[in-house]
């Protein structure tokens, strides 16, 4: 296997001016011309050849300024042409046709048909699959795109930029051709051909140019396209508003396909969407579903600018787009919801992915020096770990620094493929702050624990805050250096206020931010009146755990008066937490579970606090989860013991508030009609939250089958639908409602997603078997990637007691999955595969029949390059 190193870069021998493309498309023949202008780089070496990628391909054609070129002055094979003795200097024109079979291509990369549509994905190493060509995000562009294709099947013929010409040929076919002004790599060519239905809107941009807005959709569901239309118009507005970026084409188009390898891809001008973050109503969508929706619509527009218009010298610098891009949609996503839950929501998938990822056997730097298969880096670590990185710069430097610095960035670096170290000297540029120690994020992996030691000295008013940092090893980095750190800290006093210092004294501090920077720093609060509750990574300044040996009171009083409301929703979680853990503990000992009431009367003190936003109270009163608890726990974990114990807990507190639960389920009053609004979702997200602890109170699933008998939007039917096969599974009730929701959506793909998670997380061992079944039902598609995510997907990386049977039996069918699936999508499968990563974490018996069948895959001589390199990574 290959490995490409970041010490390796070296710039193309020639360079690419223009490319023209002609596709004649064909179902299983599809030939693809592609005439290159191009010359030698100045400073060259004269004789190096032309050396450029393919992937798979067959060579049909190959012709120097129109000349074909003889056979000794080439080589071809399926992964490489090199062609010989080009001109020293001055221009020439390479032409190069290949044929392709596009309903042959399962892996989904490259250009690929699938129910009738013909589409492309060419990030990260697709282009290779379609031509020969330098495919690296390095090579800038100049398009011209036609395509020729049977015009019934085919009426809508797309690609890159505006449409410039279009023409009926013979025979029933015609042709069209697109002109992208905009240089750039290939990883953004997109070509879209088929029969779908299309909703259009209007955007005036900041210096007053008319945009046309086309979101394209499967027939019948056009309807359904709106939302996404609505977003894409707010993210437009906003990022002229925030940041200044105007949109620059003369059309913007979207399209939804179903068959899609991730969530959605930001080709220059024609985004193409995974269907499920495009489409979208009050039956088949839920809350999460919408606000998904608004936020990867938003970061694929975003993108024109960070990583279109700006790109990435090489992969390794994946992170200079995706990073900045996801901070960019976080921040959008925070103005229009509740800043607060959303910052909390990002935290919770942060520790629940990314924290995990950084302390398992995958883990790499936000910026990784080799890699084995580019594919395998769209990691949590390269998204959300960079976007918290771009966070820090701007807590670091504040609002208007960070925003200087990125107009540098903007203005310097439009039109170039950069690097992370072009994007910070922007910032130390433009605001004099030197950034040389804070890079060190970077490229350090793992996740920085900081200790927290306090003393308060009540004759000199002062608080001391000892703080240090360490970093665990992680895979070839045994040693660790102390990282620039932005924690943000507030002091609660006795009353709920919060203290403000007369000074800081001890290190760096930006206001309430303190720069930790050494392996240990004490910082002195001057002029603290009382002994203050501290409360430590505000807002989540930084991505990092925090060890403070804090007193139960002032967990309590932050619990109750912390006006930063992430750091009262992380002191309540913590709470809750800490006790799950014990009482998992106690289940493990063969003790009986007891939990302390303050605990309960935390949850519900919150939960029934009308100050506090519907949704915010949601989230305290979602208890984590098994999964949560095993990460917390560590190692040795018994997802059984874990599960008894969760239950327990749940039940305890579903007793002791079940008054206040049950009244909650009804205190929320929505509009008649439905809103998909942050406030109204918030509202649906406490009632289903108060329902699940309501029904385990009473004992009884009568509440959850009234309120799935009521439901009239997906949120709130999903929900009563869930608590029923989960809390009571194989109930008459929960069997009702299943076959009901399985009926009802029969047509609904998308819908029976839903459902196919819902049975996949069942707890308890007999899942297995049920989702083995399920593989045989008709709705189930082993070949299109949503579906396999929804059963295969959650089943072994969200059924902690399923998937962990103690017999080993859930790997083992799950690994007998992966060989088969390897054949078919390589880059769905190594992704699915990462939900055995953190298999070393499991107790010894498991753990060993985990490691047996990860053994089995890796024994195979034939796998694919991504799945390869995620086992031996894992087994390493
Ligand atoms: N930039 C896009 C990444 C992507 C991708 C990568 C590998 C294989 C398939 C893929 N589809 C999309 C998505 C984004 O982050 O915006
Ligand atoms: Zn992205």
């Amino acid at each position: 296997n290959r490995t490409v190193y970041l010490k390796d870069y070296q710039p193309t021998d020639f360079i690419i001016e223009t490319v023209d493309l002609v596709f004649d498309l064909g179902e299983t023949m599809t030939t693809v011309g592609s005439e290159i202008r191009m010359r030698r780089r100045p400073g060259a070496d004269p004789s190096a050849p032309l050396v450029f990628d393919g992937d798979g391909l067959a060579l049909s054609g190959l012709a120097l300024d129109g000349k074909p070129l003889l056979p000794e002055r080439y080589d071809s094979d399926a992964d490489t042409l090199t062609v010989r003795d080009l001109p020293e200097d001055g221009a020439f024109t390479l032409t190069v046709k290949t044929r392709i079979n596009p309903t042959a291509n399962s892996q989904l990369l490259g250009l690929y048909r699938t129910n009738g549509i013909y589409s492309t994905q060419c990030e990260a190493e697709g282009f290779r699959r379609i031509t020969y060509f330098y495919d690296r995000p390095d090579v800038l562009a100049v398009y011209t795109v036609t395509i020729i294709a049977d015009e019934k099947t085919c009426p809508l013929l797309l690609s890159n930029g505006n449409m410039v010409e279009e023409q009926t040929l013979d025979d029933g076919r015609h042709m069209a051709r697109w002109h992208d002004p905009f240089p750039k790599p290939s990883y953004l060519f997109a070509l879209v051909a088929g029969d779908l239905a299309m909703i259009e809107d209007r955007f005036t941009t900041m210096s007053g140019r008319d945009v046309t807005l086309r979101v394209y959709v499967e027939h019948g569901k056009a309807e359904r396209a709106g939302y996404a239309m609505d977003a894409l118009k707010r993210a437009m507005k906003w990022d002229e508003e925030r940041f200044g970026r105007e949109y620059d084409l003369d059309i913007f188009m979207i399209v939804a396909v179903s068959d899609f390898n991730m969530g959605a891809m930001e080709n220059k001008g024609l985004n193409i969407f995974n269907d499920r973050l495009i489409l979208a109503d009050p039956e088949t969508a839920t809350d999460d579903d919408y606000a998904r929706i608004e936020a990867v619509v938003a970061h694929e527009y975003f993108h024109n600018w960070t990583g279109n218009r700006i790109t990435c010298r090489d992969w390794f610098q994946l992170s200079l787009k995706e990073g900045l891009t996801v901070y960019r949609e976080h921040e959008f996503s925070a103005d229009q919801r509740s800043r607060p839950v959303v910052r909390v929501d990002e935290v919770k998938f942060l520790r629940a992915h990314q924290f995990p990822e950084d302390g398992g056997p995958l883990a790499h730097p936000v910026r990784p020096t080799e890699y084995v298969e580019i594919d395998n880096f769209y990691t949590t670590t390269v998204y959300e770990k960079g976007s918290e990185v771009s966070r820090m710069i701007a807590t670091l430097l504040g609002p208007d620094g960070f925003r200087q610095g990125l107009d540098l960035f903007f203005e310097r670096h439009d039109g170039g493929a950069v690097t992370i170290e072009d994007y910070l000297k922007c910032f130390e540029e433009a605001t004099g702050h030197d950034l040389t120690h804070f890079a060190l994020w970077y490229h350090q992996a793992g996740t920085p624990v900081i200790s927290v030691a306090s003393a308060y000295d009540e004759d000199k008013r002062e608080l001391t805050l000892t703080l240090g940092q360490t970093t665990t090893p992680t895979p070839g980095e045994k040693v660790k250096k102390p990282l620039h750190i932005p924690l943000r800290v507030g002091l609660i006093g006795p009353n709920g206020d919060n203290m403000e210092p007369s000074a800081i004294t001890g290190g760096e501090h930006r206001k309430d931010v303190l720069e930790l920077t050494e392996d240990e720093q004490t910082f002195v609060f001057e002029g603290i009146g009382a002994r203050p509750a501290i409360s430590v990574n505000r807002d989540f300044s930084a991505p990092v755990k925090i060890r403070f040996d804090q007193s139960r009171e002032d967990r309590l009083r932050i619990a109750g008066a912390e006006t930063d409301l992430v750091a009262r929703w992380d002191t309540i979680n913590a709470l809750a937490l800490e006790t799950l853990v014990k009482a998992a503990g106690d289940v493990k000992a063969g003790r009986s579970v007891t939990i302390d009431g303050e605990l309960g009367d935390v949850l519900i003190a919150t939960a029934e606090d009308d100050a506090l936003e519907p949704a915010f109270r949601a989230l305290a009163l979602t208890l984590p989860s098994e999964l949560d608890i095993g990460r917390a726990i560590v190692d040795n974990v018994d997802p059984d013991a874990i599960h008894t114990a969760r239950s327990a807990v749940f039940a305890a507190i579903a007793q002791a508030g079940g008054d206040s639960f049950a009244r909650l389920t009804t205190a929320m009053e929505n509009p008649r009609t439905f809103s998909p609004d942050a406030e109204s979702a918030g509202r649906r997200a406490l009632t289903n939250a108060a329902l699940a602890l309501a029904v385990a109170g009473e004992g009884d699933p009568a509440r959850a089958n009234r309120a799935y008998g009521h439901a009239d939007n997906m949120t709130d039917m999903l929900a009563a639908m869930r608590i029923l096969a989960h809390q009571f599974a194989g109930s008459a009730e929960a069997e009702d409602a299943l076959s009901d929701f399985r009926r009802r959506f029969a047509g609904e793909p998308l819908v029976l997603d839903k459902w196919f998670s819902t049975l996949a997380t069942v707890p308890g061992a007999q899942t297995l078997e049920r989702v083995a079944a399920l593989m045989g039902d008709d709705a189930f598609d082993e070949t299109n990637p949503n579906r396999v995510r929804a059963l295969i997907g959650a089943f072994a990386s969200s059924n902690p007691t399923g998937f962990n049977r103690d017999d080993g039996a859930g790997y083992n069918f799950f690994a007998d999955f992966i060989l088969t699936s390897d054949k078919r999508n390589a880059t769905l499968t190594a992704r699915l595969m990462t939900a055995m990563r953190s298999f070393e974490a499991l107790e010894p018996t498991r753990q060993a029949l985990a490691r047996r069948q990860i053994e089995r895959i890796a024994a195979h001589d034939d796998l694919s390059r991504n799945l390869r390199d995620i086992v031996d990574r894992m087994l390493k």
